[in-house]
C-alpha cells in the first residue's frame, strides 16, 4: 500500500524528531509549543480538497447516543439528564450530571494519557502543566478553537472479514493486523494520503448493539473489558506514523485491542497521544456510514468535528460528521 507523500515528514524509524527526546516521539516537529500534534496535517489545502468529496449531500453523524454504552465501561459515570422546567414559563433547559466525556463516543485528547516511562504528555507537558485553569496546556479548548476537518477514510474491516470468512469475536481482544487493514484498503480501492483521518469499523459496535441488557451488564462488569481492535505493537505504530494520518478513530472501545498484555507490546495510547499528538476516536457510530459506503463503493468523505470548547478538557464527544 503506497501513500501519496507530498511533504517531508520523518519516517517512524527516524523518530525521535529531536535527539534526547523519548524514543518514537514527534515532539518539536510542529514547534516546541505546539498543542495539536498530527492535526497540523489538516492543512487548508487538504481541507479544501476534502470538501470536494461531497457529491450526494448525504450526512452521517458519528456520535453514538450519549446513553450508550449502558452501563459505561471501566465503571465510568453514567450521564444523568435533568430537564429543568422554568417555573411559570413554557421553557426548559438541560442540566447534565455526571457527564464523563469518556463514557460514550469520544476523542481522547492530549491530556488523557501520558507516556509513563517519560512521565510526560505531548510535547513534554508535565502533569503540573495541566491545571484546567488559564494557561493550562494541551486542553480540548485548543482543538475546539481550531476545528477538525479533512478527508475521512473508512476501513470496513467487519464487512471485509465477513466476506473473507474471518470469524469476529468482538468481545475478546482479537487483534486486527496491519496486513488486514491494508487488504481492506486495497479491496475498497483506497490509497492513503497524508493527513487522512483513518476510521476503522471493527464490528465491535454492531456486536454490542445485538446484546440484550443482561449481556451488556455482564460485559461491562468485566474489569477490564475484552475488546477486539487494531493490533498493538511496532508494526501498527509504523503503519500509523508512516501513513501520516491526522487522527484515528473506530467503532470500538479503545481503537486498539484491549487490554494490553503485560510483557508484550505496549499500549499504543501511550505513543499516539503523548508522543505524536494523534487524536484517538472511540465508539464512533459507523453503521449507517458503512452501509452507504458499501452501497456506493466510496469509502472517502469530507469529515468534520467540533469538539467541546472546554478549557482544559481531556476528551470530548466528537460531534463528527461524514459528508458524502
Ligand atoms: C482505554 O484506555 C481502554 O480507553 P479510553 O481511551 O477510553 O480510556
Amino acid at each position: 500500500m503506497t501513500n501519496k507523500r507530498d511533504e517531508h515528514l520523518p519516517d517512524f524509524d527516524a523518530l525521535p524528531v529531536k535527539p534526547g527526546n523519548p524514543p518514537n516521539s514527534a515532539w518539536g516537529l510542529w514547534g516546541e509549543d505546539d498543542e495539536v500534534g498530527t492535526l497540523n496535517l489538516l492543512t487548508e489545502e487538504r481541507v479544501l480538497a476534502a470538501a470536494g468529496l461531497v457529491r450526494t449531500g448525504k450526512i452521517f453523524a458519528l456520535n453514538w447516543e450519549l446513553e450508550l454504552p449502558d452501563p459505561p465501561f471501566f465503571r465510568r459515570e453514567k450521564l444523568r439528564h435533568q430537564i429543568k422546567r422554568m417555573p411559570g414559563r413554557l421553557v426548559n433547559e438541560d442540566v447534565y450530571h455526571d457527564f464523563n466525556t469518556q463514557s460514550s463516543s469520544q476523542w481522547d485528547g492530549l491530556t488523557h494519557y501520558g507516556n509513563t516511562p517519560h512521565q510526560a504528555f505531548y510535547n513534554g507537558v508535565i502533569a503540573a502543566d495541566i491545571t484546567g485553569q488559564p494557561g493550562t496546556r494541551n486542553g480540548m479548548q485548543v482543538w475546539a478553537r481550531r476545528g477538525i476537518a479533512g478527508r475521512g477514510i473508512l476501513l470496513d474491516y467487519a464487512r471485509w472479514a465477513e466476506a473473507n470468512d474471518i470469524a469476529l469475536q468482538p468481545n475478546t481482544r482479537q487483534e486486527i493486523p496491519v496486513s488486514h487493514l491494508e487488504a481492506v484498503a486495497q479491496t475498497q480501492g483506497l490509497t492513503f494520503q497524508t493527513g487522512d483521518i483513518l476510521v476503522v469499523r471493527t464490528g465491535w459496535m454492531k456486536w454490542y448493539l445485538e446484546q440484550d441488557q443482561a449481556g451488556r451488564i455482564t460485559y461491562a462488569d468485566q474489569m477490564p473489558p475484552q475488546v477486539m481492535g487494531v493490533a498493538q505493537g511496532d508494526e501498527t505504530l509504523r503503519f500509523l506514523w508512516n501513513n501520516h494520518f491526522a487522527a484515528v478513530a473506530s467503532d470500538n472501545v479503545a481503537f486498539e485491542a484491549f487490554p494490553a498484555i503485560p510483557g508484550m507490546a505496549p499500549f499504543m495510547h501511550q505513543t499516539l497521544l503523548p508522543l505524536w499528538g494523534m487524536p484517538i476516536g472511540e465508539m464512533f457510530y459507523l453503521e449507517a456510514l458503512a452501509d452507504d459506503c458499501a452501497q456506493d463503493k466510496r469509502y472517502e468523505f469530507f469529515m468534520t468535528s467540533a469538539p467541546l470548547n472546554k478549557l482544559g478538557g481531556v476528551a470530548s464527544p466528537p460531534n463528527a460528521l461524514a459528508l458524502k
